[in-house]
């Protein structure tokens, strides 16, 4: 199901492994890299082959579906055609928003642990229980206009919302199932069709979530298993049993069905989650069926049944290599939940937000951002402030993430410890946090973190000859000075960062 350089979700089992990255070779050479050079001069850039950075048609097998998918039968020129707007964009916001906003983390007076949209399981809710929660939902300031103004402030390109997450809740108007946010709530609105609207007048991409495998509350739909829950069904409530491809063909299938049909251009992302042994590749293919009469879409590689979608998915974290050969989007939370948990205050720094776009845009990738809107529709202050920030920096550094490429350097990324292993046994990579780089045809983008003491940043070899040099953040992009030596490029800079986080130096070149 996934090759040797993919991550992928183990089956019926809260476990996510992330095998190896096929890289041991690079991994024994960066180490020599940085071991001997990183002492003498902090900032040196080696030049190192690109290519495994660099996105191409997946370098894995073709493997034989039921119904060949769109990335089965499209050409290298129409994927590079239809994945464009998605590679140039970088930068997404992610929301997960559904019922799970009320209790915010607490049930019964007690703090459940884990993520906030997991508490139905982790809390062992009966059905009956969750579903009384619909008509307690009415997220009254829910603004979707600001909402998309937030994510444009942002710099965000595109924005996925779950249209329905593992608890069943459909957050859109669904015939298909009256467990919706329209036909059993007080709000009686659709928050969907909402930023549909609002994304068409603001110039905004939107992206549906959609658990197709996971059903909580459906009889039939499928769960992960947590605590004490049946051993084989993995359910703690009878009202879950029942038939999985029941299930599939009243509900999930009709509801993707309406999510492809009923917002006009969107959704231009589904983005699919935790299949399950249930989502078998004939299951899948019910799917596929569906989504190839949209030839423009992207999906992601959850759906499951041996099909990989477009983009691999890494959560939580920034393949230190990327994806050689796939689309990539780490997805990632501002605190530490994806739903909204009223007590958890444990949010990521700008600085940390600011170096994870940077660094996943070095590697070739695009991060998506979580956001968790509390029970009114309003996405917490802190999590706001973040993203105005994050925004304030792309308006003057943009340029060096937006349609960039990947370094053309690579060990300023950090190494594999010689000593140090991850769980899998793998060594672990420690990342470097001195400067990234991404490229564009004729300038080489270098974002530094660590401004050197030295009052100039130094080159061995650049892959590219080196013509001239300038702060992106100074206003007149006076040129810096420059001393050529050897094969070697020392750029002068000015005695203190333009910005505290990361200053772009730009480099002119020619080949
Ligand atoms: C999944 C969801 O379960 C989660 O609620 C959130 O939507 C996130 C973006 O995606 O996260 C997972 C998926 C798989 C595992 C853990 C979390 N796993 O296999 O351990």
């Amino acid at each position: 199901m996934s090759t040797a350089r993919t991550s992928c979700i183990s089956r019926n089992s809260f476990s996510h492994t992330i095998s190896q990255y096929g890289c041991s070779q690079w991994g024994i050479f960066l180490n020599l890299v940085c071991r001997n050079i990183a002492t003498v001069v902090i900032l040196v850039a080696v030049s190192l082959s690109h290519a495994q950075f660099e996105r191409s048609k997946p370098d894995t097998q073709p493997i034989h579906h039921p119904v060949p998918s769109i990335q089965d039968t499209e050409s290298l020129a129409q994927r590079d055609a239809r994945m464009q707007w998605w590679r140039e964009g970088r930068f997404g916001m992610f929301i997960h928003w559904g019922l799970y906003s009320i209790p915010a983390g607490t049930w019964d007076g007690k703090q459940i642990p884990g993520i906030g949209e997991w508490i139905m399981n982790n809390a062992s809710i009966p059905v009956a229980e969750y579903k009384a929660l619909a008509p307690r939902f009415n997220p009254t300031s829910f603004s979707a206009r600001e909402i998309v103004a937030l994510a444009k402030a942002a710099g965000m390109k595109y924005m996925v919302i779950t249209a329905k997450h593992h608890d069943g809740f459909a957050m859109f108007d669904s015939k298909a199932n009256s467990f919706n946010i329209v036909a059993a709530t007080p709000f009686k609105r659709d928050p969907l069709r909402e930023l549909a609207e609002e994304c068409r007048k603001q110039g905004m991409k939107l992206g549906f979530y959609y658990s197709q495998d996971q059903d909580w509350t459906a009889p039939g739909g499928s769960a992960y298993k947590t605590g004490n829950h049946d051993s084989a069904s993995h359910h703690w409530d009878s009202a879950q049993d029942g038939d999985f491809d029941s299930y599939l063909h009243t509900k999930a299938i009709p509801q993707i069905k309406e999510l492809l049909t009923q917002y006009a251009e969107f959704p231009v992302v589904v983005w699919f989650d935790t299949p399950t042994a249930n989502m078998t590749p004939d299951r899948a293919a019910e799917i596929v069926t569906l989504l190839n009469q949209h030839p423009n879409l992207i999906w992601n590689n959850r759906l499951g049944g041996s099909y990989q979608g477009d983009t691999e998915t890494p959560e939580q974290y920034i393949p230190p290599q990327g994806f050689p050969g796939r689309d990539w989007e780490s997805c990632m939370t501002i605190n530490a939940t994806w739903g909204y948990k009223s007590y958890d205050t444990n949010f990521k720094s700008v600085e940390t937000l600011l170096r994870n776009l940077i660094d996943i845009a070095s590697k070739g990738g695009n991060y998506l951002l979580n956001v968790g809107p509390d029970s009114k529709g309003v996405i917490p202050a802190a999590e706001a402030e973040r993203l105005q920030q994050i925004g304030k920096w792309l308006a003057v550094n943009g340029e060096a993430i937006y349609d960039s490429k990947p370094t053309l350097f690579g060990p300023e990324a950090g190494a594999l410890s010689p000593i140090e292993e991850e769980k899998m046994g793998n060594p672990k990579f420690i990342p470097s946090w001195n400067w990234r780089s991404t490229t564009k045809a004729d300038k080489i983008y270098i974002e530094i973190f660590t401004w050197p003491g030295s009052g100039s940043f130094h080159l061995v070899k650049p892959p590219r000859k080196v013509t001239s040099a300038y702060l992106l953040a100074d206003p007149t992009h006076t040129p810096l000075k420059l001393m050529q030596t050897g094969d070697s490029v020392n750029v002068h800079l000015p005695a203190k960062a333009l910005d505290p986080i990361a200053t772009v130096l730009v480099l002119n070149t020619s080949n």
